[in-house]
């Protein structure tokens, strides 16, 4: 039994000015008078929390009745976005929320404002994460993330004379008032020591773990909302904190010093978001991290989550831990370590429950992204995990060797542990082995999975792999993103389109109706002139909302290709300045790129500030601007996409196909009316085959020509000598144009491109030219580019990741929503 449930807030105009002056003076501690915006937006928040509260006790309660099985999402990354806007429309409370605070002449926009959104991923795959908890609490799913809360997220992005600049991201420093921290319930986790082998009171030979040093979890639970549909689910994330006894030793010999600076130590593992998002560091504090967050998850899940006296042979049953990545693979030998070690299980056993329990998403294709740790580091920091490593791969080969009748070769591939260029543990492939499913995140990425990356693991095991397609959540993207959209689909076709986006289709007879189509433009319209006022405000940029939006915003990665999107606007400038092209005859544009590189990738930050410098040129030009523009907003976060996303025109998806794995940006603007120029890479691949050949500007080598080039022996010269236009563009920038007539500046971006160009920039440049030329005679005629734009938004309902989680549900988790209770 427990104690009855708190019960909500009034939620009427008079019952939220009650509450909201309460929490002003009760928690805040101040008079409305006297309130800084801060405070107006703290007490705000806390108010809308109190309308959750009780939800959320009650999902809770009512999940762990059921005994039902739970979603367990590990992922070291949650790229939230503000939460204030999105507990708003979960709750439904805006316009009693506006009113109320109006009635006090405060301002809802105004202090929606103040809120710095939790920026605890890099990208992609941490924007997924935070879209997938959104799903599940909205479907109702039993379901739990969890993560490390960090104090630093990613970076803050800023330009100096064109060049990336990063600055701490103290999101914590003005109060956290969506955290609830549970230091009552913190969990040890053991680090470094060794193992010894003993014999137990029943004569058994067992190992266990003597850790040589301890760190502290203090968990902090954050309220997930569901859509209207009274749950509210928990993402929990893990704090590091030094231990009390660790402390209290040290602090006995009197070196007090000492004392602190260990503190210091121990809390520095979740300090900081690695800002990496593609080549692995290799570094210490990362494996820590990861080890960190698992053992504390796992460990939290079991003592819990689960009743007293849960037998875990039947683990599989009540829960399975989701992989996102290989981040928290380590927690495949931790289950282990906790069965074999601490409740005494036979080892067979205790890998039947641990690959059930586990399953495995990769999110990515390119080599040098696949994590390996050093088996030094792994034995120093974790060695009995690495016994335990050591025994699975053992057994894992011996049937490899079985199966394959002693194919030496095979498996020396297939070995967890590689023994080039140092001895070190494969993560995608502890967790391929240690899982019972295996998915790639859209199906030409799912297909090279089982084609290239894990070919042997796959024709080992074909049923284990599985693709489940990545979808963006329709509540934040499109709801709260673009109220206009959202309206005008309502009105048209009812509002059941946020839960259950494959709605959408009906719109699609409203795409040759004209009087729809005029509506649509005005809201496309409008949603330009709101970025227009956001650029303005954010970052001093003047961008003119007749020009065609042309949009690119994703991580820098030379894969990804903004060089190429630059090509283009460096070709158009060519064209205008030499007179080949009147200005008159460009179709006006405005390229938008945000995009962070990671601190330590000099090429990616060399490819920013080429941006930065063709920009500031291309602006300054008399004539070239009045038809051309760049604009480069620094640090796009959620945010920033929440207000340019329902405002582009065109979609910019030009990677070299067969190395984005999905993408879910290209989701999100095909969601909000934009067309897509794209290469047929990742969840593009679907995006066209839905919204149709017509509707999409496909243009590129396909993933097999590409892979055909390169076995052939890719010479990008080539490109340059025989393409007028190309060796144009590429001298501009090699004689220094964009950088003070310095052609040396650029030199290395320049060669790189004329001698390696590993993602094919110079062998795509031509076909994209002239895919951009179709956009602009698309562009020509509004009437028919919105028909097509009004398409995509009808065809795009498969991309909510609502229907990604019927299909982990279906596919991988076999598990269900739970029905009322
Ligand atoms: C990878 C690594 C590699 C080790 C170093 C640290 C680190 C940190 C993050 C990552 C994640 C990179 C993988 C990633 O974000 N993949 C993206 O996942 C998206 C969601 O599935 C997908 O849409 C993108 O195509 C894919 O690039």
């Amino acid at each position: 039994e427990t104690t009855p449930l708190i019960t909500s807030p009034e939620p009427t105009v008079e019952g939220f000015v009650r509450e909201y002056l309460r929490e002003l003076n009760f928690s805040q501690g101040t008079i409305l008078e006297r309130a800084t915006t801060n405070d107006q937006y703290l007490a705000l928040a806390r108010t809308v929390r109190h309308y959750l509260m009780s939800r959320w006790m009650q999902t809770t309660v009512s999940q762990y009745r059921s005994q039902a099985k739970a979603v367990a999402y590990l992922s070291a990354e949650y790229l939230l976005g503000r939460q204030l806007d999105n507990a708003l429309i979960a709750t439904g409370l805006e316009e009693v929320a506006a009113e109320a605070l109006a009635s006090l002449g405060l301002d809802l926009d105004e202090l929606r404002e103040v809120e710095v959104e939790p920026g605890l991923g890099n990208g992609g795959l941490g924007r997924l994460a935070a879209c997938f908890v959104d799903s599940l609490a909205t479907m109702s799913v039993p379901a739990i993330g969890y993560g490390i809360r960090y104090e630093y997220g990613i970076f803050r992005q800023r330009f100096d004379d064109g060049r990336q600049v990063e600055e701490p991201d103290n999101w914590l420093d003005n109060g956290a008032p969506w955290e609830f921290a549970h230091p009552e319930h913190e969990v040890a986790v053991g680090f470094g020591g060794r193992t010894e082998t003993y014999t137990d009171d029943d004569g058994r030979e067992r190992t266990r773990w003597l850790p040589g040093w301890q760190v502290l979890g203090v968990p902090y639970n954050y309220m997930v909302p569901g859509y209207r549909n009274g749950r509210v689910n928990t993402l929990r994330l893990w704090s590091a904190r030094a231990t009390h006894a660790f402390d209290l030793k040290i602090f006995n010999y009197g070196d007090y010093a000492e004392a602190v600076r260990s503190q210091t130590f121990a809390e520095n593992i979740s300090k900081v978001l690695y800002p990496e998002d593609s080549t692995p560091q290799g570094k210490e504090l990362r494996l820590q991290q990861q080890y960190f967050f698992v053992a504390c998850s796992i460990r939290d899940f079991i003592d819990q989550l689960l009743p007293p006296g849960f037998d875990l042979h039947d683990l599989p049953d009540r829960v399975v831990f989701q992989l996102n990545d290989t981040h928290p693979v380590i927690a495949v030998p931790e289950l282990m370590r906790i069965l074999v070690d601490e409740r005494g299980f036979e080892w067979d056993d205790a890998w039947q429950v641990t690959q059930r329990c586990f399953a495995y998403t990769c999110h990515t294709l390119l080599p040098e992204a696949l994590e390996v740790w050093p088996v030094e580091l792994v034995g120093r920091l974790l060695p009995r995990h690495l016994e335990i490593v050591y025994r699975i791969n053992d057994e894992f080969l011996a049937q490899v060797r079985e199966r394959s009748g002693g194919d030496e070769l095979l498996v020396r591939r297939m070995s967890i542990i590689a023994e080039h260029p140092e001895r070190s543990v494969r993560m995608a492939y502890l967790a391929t082995v240690g899982g019972s499913k295996v998915n790639g995140v859209a199906e030409l990425h799912s297909q090279l999975l089982r084609d290239k990356v894990l070919a042997d693991f796959a024709a080992f095991w074909p049923e284990k792999f599985t693709n489940v397609t990545n979808g963006v959540t329709p509540r934040r993207f499109v709801k709260l993103a673009n109220p206009g959209l959202s309206g005008l689909i309502t009105e048209a076709i009812g509002d059941g389109w946020v839960t259950d986006l494959d709605r959408l289709r009906e719109l699609e007879p409203l795409a040759d109706d004209a009087e729809f189509r005029r509506r649509f433009r005005e809201v496309k319209a409008a949603n330009k002139d709101r970025l227009v006022s956001f650029l303005a405000a954010r970052d001093g940029i003047a961008i003119d909302p007749a020009t065609m939006l042309d949009v690119m915003v994703k991580r820098l990665h030379e894969y990804k290709r903004q060089l190429l999107k630059l090509l283009h606007v460096v070709t158009l400038y060519d064209r205008i300045t030499s007179g080949d092209l009147a200005a008159a005859d460009v179709t006006p544009r405005t390229v938008v790129f945000g995009a962070k590189a990671a601190p330590g990738y000099v090429m990616a930050k060399e490819i920013i500030a080429l941006i930065n410098h063709v920009g500031a040129v291309v602006n300054a030009h008399p004539d070239v601007s009045r038809v051309l523009r760049v604009a480069f907003p620094a640090n796009y976060n959620v945010t920033v996409a929440e207000t340019l996303v329902p405002a582009a025109d065109l979609s910019e998806q030009i990677s070299l196909a067969g190395k984005e794995a999905s993408g879910t940006g290209n989701m999100k603007f095909a969601l909000n009316g934009a067309l897509t120029i794209g290469t047929d890479d990742g969840a593009n691949v679907e995006i066209r085959r839905l919204v149709g050949d017509e509707n999409f500007f496909l243009f590129g080598l396909t993933e097999p020509e590409a892979s055909a080039v390169a076995e052939a022996g890719y010479r990008p010269a080539s490109y340059y000598e025989e393409n007028v236009s190309l060796r144009r563009a590429l001298d501009l920038i090699a004689r220094g144009t964009f950088s003070g007539g310095d052609g040396s500046v650029f030199e290395r971006v320049v060669s790189n491109l004329l001698s390696e160009d590993r993602f094919m920039v110079l062998a795509d440049y031509q076909a994209y030219l002239d895919a951009q030329e179709r956009v602009e005679r698309a562009y020509a005629d509004p009437d028919a580019w919105s028909r097509s734009a009004v398409l995509n938004v009808a065809r795009s309902g498969f991309f909510s990741s609502d229907r990604s989680m019927r299909d982990y549900l279906d596919r991988v988790w076999h598990a269900a929503p739970l029905t009322a209770g």
